[in-house]
């Protein structure tokens, strides 16, 4: 019923594609996420390039259906990690917080699908002309870096500005914020938070717990100051950081403050000193899930939503 172009562009079944988490969306992830349908995708993060080889092989094992990888381009390990998606010949790649836009010819080389990840009207269109073969509108109700706008905003502009087809992501956990993101012209959705409160997920039980009591007010930005906003739950460390931001500490103070922060709360549960990334729906968000119910939930909620609008009129 929801088959899209996304769905026969990445040879899925469902257009939904589990965004790529730094420290998050490990070879289990991503594999569970692709055996149940959608597109599952392991992020480099900032993490070395051998680290990435090793999802990838992992990922090979555990499913034969396709997956992709995630590259942040702000990673100092970028270059190594772009040779190693090429080596495997990745079906499909998505970047994060910058343009792909000079590794572009190499990707297109071993007919990978390219999908950057977009904030604006500009970098999309910008995109497509260099090659992209869909994008993710991604607003800023997401977790993690984030732009300006929000994903009801941004994401019928850049359908409006592009051919390709979109991906909406931000604030989407739900067959209401699928069906959403389909009226906004959207063929798919890309999920992050939803996924971390997944069965597979491997990172810590501390940080889900953190997602599933989260409230709707829960998560701040923090970054501005630096020039990469980021939005997290507030905890502890979300108050020292905001307080160091506004005593007026530079760039390079507030980076090496934040330094290891992800890591220390995704993968060693350190929830009050890391830094949970989550994004404004993790208040929507109030169980665990195996990540196959999480797709088949939003799929029937999804079916179950378009019934109810078309009777709207009814009396
Ligand atoms: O990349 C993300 N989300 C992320 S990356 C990340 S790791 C990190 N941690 C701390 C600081 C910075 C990164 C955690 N979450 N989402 C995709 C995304 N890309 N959101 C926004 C953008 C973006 C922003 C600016 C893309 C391009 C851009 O400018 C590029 C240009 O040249 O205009």
């Amino acid at each position: 019923m929801f088959k899209t172009k996304i769905c026969e562009l990445l040879g899925i079944e469902y257009p939904i594609i589990q965004g790529g988490m730094a420290w998050v969306s490990d070879a289990i992830l991503a594999a569970a996420v692709s055996e149940a349908g959608g597109l599952g995708i392991i992020a480099a993060g900032n993490a070395p390039a051998d680290w990435v080889e090793n999802e990838i092989i992992k990922a090979k094992e555990i499913t034969d259906k396709p997956f992709g990888v995630n590259i942040m381009l702000l990673s100092p390990y970028v270059d190594d990690v772009v040779d190693v998606v090429i080596k495997h010949k990745i079906k499909v790649i998505t970047t994060g917080a910058g343009s792909p836009g000079k590794y572009m010819d190499r990707f297109k080389e071993i007919g990978a699908k390219v999908i950057p990840v977009v904030a604006s009207v500009a970098l999309a269109k910008r995109m497509e002309k260099e090659g992209a073969d869909a994008v993710v509108a991604e607003g800023m109700e997401s977790g993690g870096h984030i732009g300006e706008l929000t994903t009801i905003a941004l994401v019928p502009q850049v359908v409006d500005a592009v051919d390709i087809p979109v991906i909406a992501a931000g604030g989407i956990a739900d067959g209401r914020g699928f069906v959403a993101a389909l009226a906004l012209g959207a063929q798919g959705v890309q999920m992050g938070t939803r996924f971390v409160a997944s069965v597979e997920c491997t990172i810590s039980e501390a940080y889900k717990k953190v997602i599933v009591e989260a409230k709707d007010r829960d998560t701040v930005i923090t970054g501005r100051t630096t020039g990469h906003p980021v939005r997290i739950i507030k905890n502890k460390l979300a108050r020292e950081f905001m307080k160091l931001e506004n005593s007026g500490a530079t760039k390079e103070e507030l980076e090496k403050f934040g330094e290891g922060r992800l890591r220390l709360a995704a993968r060693e549960g350190d929830v009050k000193n890391g830094s949970v990334m989550a994004g404004q729906i993790a208040g929507l968000i109030n169980d665990i899930k195996p990540v196959s119910k999480i797709i088949s939930d939003i799929m029937r909620e999804a079916e179950e939503v378009l019934s109810n609008l078309s009777r709207l009129g009814d009396r």
